[in-house]
């Protein structure tokens, strides 16, 4: 088989720039491992940046995403049982995040993709990239005990941060950071009404809570949970009795409960490779970097790479020009440090640290005190919590 551009992983990331090029006219492939039901099953990110809802129309895939998203202009901040709301659309003159589930978004990719006659591979096993420092790069992959070969002229890592595109780099070609936190997020979906019309992020000195939704009939909310803690431990109503300790008053009274569709754990960690190019491979999304959930930058750090790498791509094939591919690692790069700095900002200064000594507990609580009093902490929030500019 031979196509332009060969993407690993029909996650977020690979769908998105498979569905951009395909209607620039740009052949490509997408090989995922898994099947098309275990990807739609994952519960994850469910805040959109505006510019990436842009991404999504300019692929033609925004039109139940504007029918049936909820836009938000303003998240809520509660602290010692006070709320306290942060005006994302007054602080950054008219921006505001698009609340849509990554999960209906990988749908309508893949709904496109299908119309549109798109080549997805799923249940793809082995795949490999292969002389990513040549002309000639090329992926191969097991179907049973057929090996398939897939030529192309670019290869594209958008298969996540356990994938094997970053791990196919020679350790001595790429640096990795990494912060890992002593915490995870215990998640939980809920066929309920949400306990908020916008998000609640609480500091709390049990632990960090969130309240998100999905609809106005569909709840999700996530409690801090140390690292040793599993799933099992946690029935229903310990979840919900836990997390209304942590929620103000008058909001926990307001929680409406009930069984939990969905429930897990995602220890928190900060990752970013670099670079994010190997010869021809170009790395894009969670492959190359991840962020705790705090900030809901993940998802939105993998748009932009792919905005970043799209316009590289067309540029190399519309007009022979290279300089987008030659700069798409440090460009990309440059938001996406950002991106991990306002992450590790968030998660710093509302979740329990169990380590923390006095000192860093009052430093914390004066951080929250001064962003909450201060028209320049809050814009500054707001910008990047609703993205910075591409
Ligand atoms: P994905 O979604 O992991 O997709 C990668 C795909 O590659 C496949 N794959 C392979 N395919 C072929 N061969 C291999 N060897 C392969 N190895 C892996 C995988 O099966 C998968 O389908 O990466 P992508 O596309 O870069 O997308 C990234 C996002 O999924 C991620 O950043 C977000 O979910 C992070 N995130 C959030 N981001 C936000 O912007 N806003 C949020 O509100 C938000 N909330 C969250 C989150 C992540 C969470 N978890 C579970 C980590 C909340 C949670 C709880
Ligand atoms: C979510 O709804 O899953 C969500 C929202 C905001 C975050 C993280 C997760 O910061």
């Amino acid at each position: 088989m031979k196509t332009q551009v060969g993407i690993i992983g029909g996650g977020p990331s690979g769908l998105l720039l498979s569905q951009l090029l395909h209607l620039k006219g740009i052949d490509n492939v997408v090989l995922e491992r898994q099947s098309r039901e275990y990807v739609l099953g994952r519960i994850r990110a469910g805040v959109l940046e505006h510019g990436f809802a842009d991404l999504m129309r300019e692929a033609e895939c925004g039109e139940r995403m504007d029918a049936e998203g909820e836009i938000h202009h303003g998240i809520f901040i509660a602290h010692d049982g006070v709320k306290s709301r942060v005006d994302l659309f007054e602080h950054t003159g008219g921006n505001s995040v698009m609340v849509y589930g990554q999960t209906e978004l990988t749908r309508d990719l893949y709904e496109a993709r299908d119309k549109m006659g798109g080549k997805v591979i799923h249940n793809a096993e082995d795949v490999k990239p292969h002389d990513m420092l040549t002309d000639a790069p090329y992926l191969t992959y097991r179907n049973g005990d057929e090996v398939i070969r897939i030529d192309c002229d670019y290869i594209i890592g958008a298969d996540g941060f356990h994938g094997v595109s970053r791990k196919s780099i020679p350790a001595d070609q790429i640096r990795e950071y990494e912060k890992v936190y002593p915490f995870g997020w215990l998640g939980v979906l809920s066929r309920t009404k949400p306990v908020s019309e916008e998000l609640i992020y609480n500091k709390h000195e049990r632990g960090f809570a969130l309240c998100s939704l999905r609809s106005q009939v569909l709840s999700r909310y996530y409690i801090q949970v140390p690292l040793t803690d599993k799933v099992e431990d946690w029935s229903d109503d310990d979840f919900w009795a836990e997390l209304k300790r942590r929620l103000p008053v008058e909001v926990a009274d307001a929680l409406e409960t009930g069984p939990s569709i969905e429930k897990s754990i995602a220890p928190l960690r900060s990752f970013v490779a670099e670079p994010m190019r190997y010869g021809n491979m170009f790395l894009a999304g969670d492959a190359a970097h991840i962020v705790p959930p705090t900030g809901a930058r993940g998802l939105n750090s993998a748009a932009s790479d792919i905005y970043y790498l799209y316009h590289a791509l067309l540029d190399h094939y519309q007009k022979g020009d290279d300089t987008g591919l030659d700069s798409y690692s440090d460009t990309a790069l440059a938001r996406i440090w950002k991106a991990q700095r306002f992450s590790w900002w968030m998660t710093t200064m509302l979740h329990r640290f169990p380590d923390n000594i006095e000192y860093d507990n009052r430093l914390q609580q004066t951080e929250l005190e001064y962003l909450l009093s201060s028209k320049a902490a809050m814009t500054s929030l707001a910008e990047n919590y609703v993205g910075l500019p591409f």
